[in-house]
């Protein structure tokens, strides 16, 4: 097959979170209410606020706004994992961050599954955060075997996913109709079953251990448990949640509501208790399933990560049982330390930066000096902040807890294992700081040579 004849990996993604956020409204009909309100306050900010309204229609997000940013969910086994690696290549999504729950006591740990470049991250940004449970943490080995063993009899893939996974790695890709196809089976993988594989005092056996053990062993896949649309308000959608219906997480995730955003806010409604069928005919209930938003800013250096960890870090007991208003308001006060205007970001070397060419700097002579702070004030070059397209531990964790009804096992602490993480999945992650760093530094040499070279002949 010539290789004109494949569809982009980009398109297959696109397609892909098309036909997850519909089954999902289908499967979770609160979801498509927190969608339906995620696009009333989209729109009203934009109403208000136009210069937010130009920037991203200047920067082609306009359109993008109502599509998915990320959905997230848990496997059992190291062979699941190394599959779904095989399954998301497939549609441009790679394992980008090595993320340790344990800390927070949640004996999972993760990557994200996401496309890297710009273009295909504005082609369709649609990640997945993925967690691998972590039996070896459970304490009582009847239980880890009785897992392990429950674990081992399940096949999350269809055939046909299989077969078009290995057809995509054979050829280089898949044809028009075989990628319509590959999304149909591949969205079975994450479908929910309201099926239990066990009964219900194996569950229950479970649920005693964490609640996440039982959701990721007594059923017949990963079910995809949130999908999460960007919003532009996250405050205000948290304000709104409860009117409508939802049951709003406590507090918003992250750092606070700034002027310059950076990194990560998230927040969700809790997940529903649903009807579950248990093995020997018994009913009961799962809670598993949620919705979340999110709003993303700049993406931060070592040197900004780490103040934004101390930051944090020092906010914890001046934040500690407070409702989400005098959490913000708590947080802020801590935060203010953190320099909250792009100038000093990028000066002070806190965040990333992409360096272009403004229409004045095209049309220069070469030959410049290269200094970029006198570039920018020459008005030749703008710095735009480079969004954080990753996730935060702490935040996760938060967000875990909040559905998991905050279940939280200090045994499970201090287990980092990226080795063997990067062993299950049969491959290294990407560092995310690394990939920023190399989007700042091609951009900065790009205007750099443009400006400042052509003349030396
Ligand atoms: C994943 C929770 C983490 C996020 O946005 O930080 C997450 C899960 O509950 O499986 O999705
Ligand atoms: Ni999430």
């Amino acid at each position: 097959m010539s290789n004109t004849s494949l569809v982009a990996p980009d398109d297959i993604r696109d397609r892909f979170s098309k036909a997850m956020s519909a089954m999902y409204q289908a499967e979770v009909p609160q979801y498509e209410t927190l969608l339906e309100l995620v696009d009333e306050v989209n729109r009203e900010t934009l109403e208000r606020d136009t210069a937010l309204a130009e920037r991203l229609a200047a920067h082609d997000e306009l359109n993008r706004l109502g599509v998915e940013r990320h959905g997230a969910i848990r496997v059992g086994t190291a062979e699941e994992l190394a599959m779904l690696r095989r399954l998301f290549a497939v549609m441009g999504m790679h394992p980008v961050g090595y993320y340790d729950l344990s800390e927070a006591g949640v004996p999972v740990h993760s990557t994200a599954f996401r496309p890297i470049d710009d273009a295909a991250l504005s082609r369709n940004p649609f990640r997945v955060f993925t967690s691998l449970l972590r039996l070896e943490l459970i304490e009582s080995p009847a239980l880890r075997e009785q897992a392990a063993s429950i674990l081992a009899e399940r096949d999350i893939f269809t055939a046909g996913a299989r077969e078009l996974i290995a057809l995509s790695e054979s050829q280089g890709g898949l044809s028009d109709e075989q990628a319509d196809r590959f999304v149909a089976e591949a969205l079975e993988t994450f479908r929910w079953h309201r099926d239990a594989t066990v009964d219900l005092a194996t569950y229950e056996a479970l649920h005693a251990e964490h609640r996440l053990i039982a959701d990721v062993v007594c059923f017949r896949g990963p079910h995809i448990n949130h999908l999460t649309p960007r919003t532009l308000d996250i405050d205000e959608v948290q304000k709104r949640m409860p009117a409508a219906g939802m049951n709003a997480k406590e507090i918003i995730e992250g750092p606070p509501r700034r002027h310059c955003p950076i990194l990560l806010r998230q927040t969700s409604f809790k997940a529903l208790e649903e009807p579950t069928h248990f093995k020997g005919e018994r009913q009961g209930t799962h809670t598993a399933r949620f919705g979340e938003i999110e709003q993303r800013g700049v993406a931060l250096t070592g040197k900004g990560r780490a103040l934004y960890d101390r930051l944090l870090a020092a906010s914890r007991d001046k934040t500690q049982g407070l409702a989400n208003d005098a959490h913000q308001q708590a947080l802020a006060e801590v935060f203010a330390e953190f320099p909250d205007d792009e100038a000093t970001l990028r000066r002070e070397e806190l965040a990333f930066f992409e360096y272009r060419l403004t229409d004045a700097g095209h049309a220069a002579d070469a030959g410049h000096e290269t200094d970029l702070d006198a570039l920018i004030a020459q008005g030749l070059v703008t710095a735009r902040p480079i969004t954080y397209e990753d996730f935060l531990p702490v935040s996760a964790a938060g967000i875990f807890q909040s559905n998991l009804g905050g279940a939280q096992n200090d045994a499970y602490t201090g287990h980092a294992n990226r080795e063997a993480f990067e062993a299950a999945l049969g491959a290294t992650v990407t560092d995310e700081l690394a990939l920023y760093a190399e989007r700042e530094s091609i951009s900065k040499e790009g205007v750099l040579k443009t400006l400042g070279s052509a003349t030396a002949d």
